[in-house]
């Protein structure tokens, strides 16, 4: 199973726009090894790139002043349906140990348009 996203957005509680820049990530267990397709070019800003990954692997950011997460909505990339992710958790914690589920989604509908949004409204988290 692998999927692809070209662009991972994530809002503060205001709608802003949370920069990469100002954030620390990491990435496991993913096992594609092409580094045009790494999970960065997710967080890149271009929609021209993208992650492609064939592990299901997670994409963790750390804040370092802390951060309210108040949306998230990722852009599907150039090619293949199928590769767009309908189902995953998102997980929020203060300590990195004891993390919390802060939205799910299941087998949504998204759109079949390339470079796009995957849905009209980002996804809100609710806690
Ligand atoms: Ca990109």
């Amino acid at each position: 199973m692998l999927f692809q996203i070209s662009e991972l957005i994530i809002r503060d509680e205001d709608d802003n726009v949370i920069s990469n820049n100002d954030t620390y990530h990491s990435h496991t267990s993913g096992l594609h090894d092409d580094s045009n397709e790494s999970y960065d070019k997710a967080l890149d800003s271009n929609t021209n790139t993208k992650w492609l990954d064939i592990g299901k692997g997670d994409i963790t950011f750390e804040y370092p002043n802390g951060k309210i997460v108040g949306s998230y909505m990722y852009k599907t990339a150039n090619d293949f349906n199928a590769r767009d992710p309908i189902s995953w958790k998102l997980e929020g914690s203060n300590d990195n140990s004891n993390w919390t589920t802060l939205d799910e989604q299941t087998n949504i509908d998204i759109t079949t348009n390339r470079y796009a949004n995957a849905q009209n409204i980002f996804w809100s988290v609710t806690i």
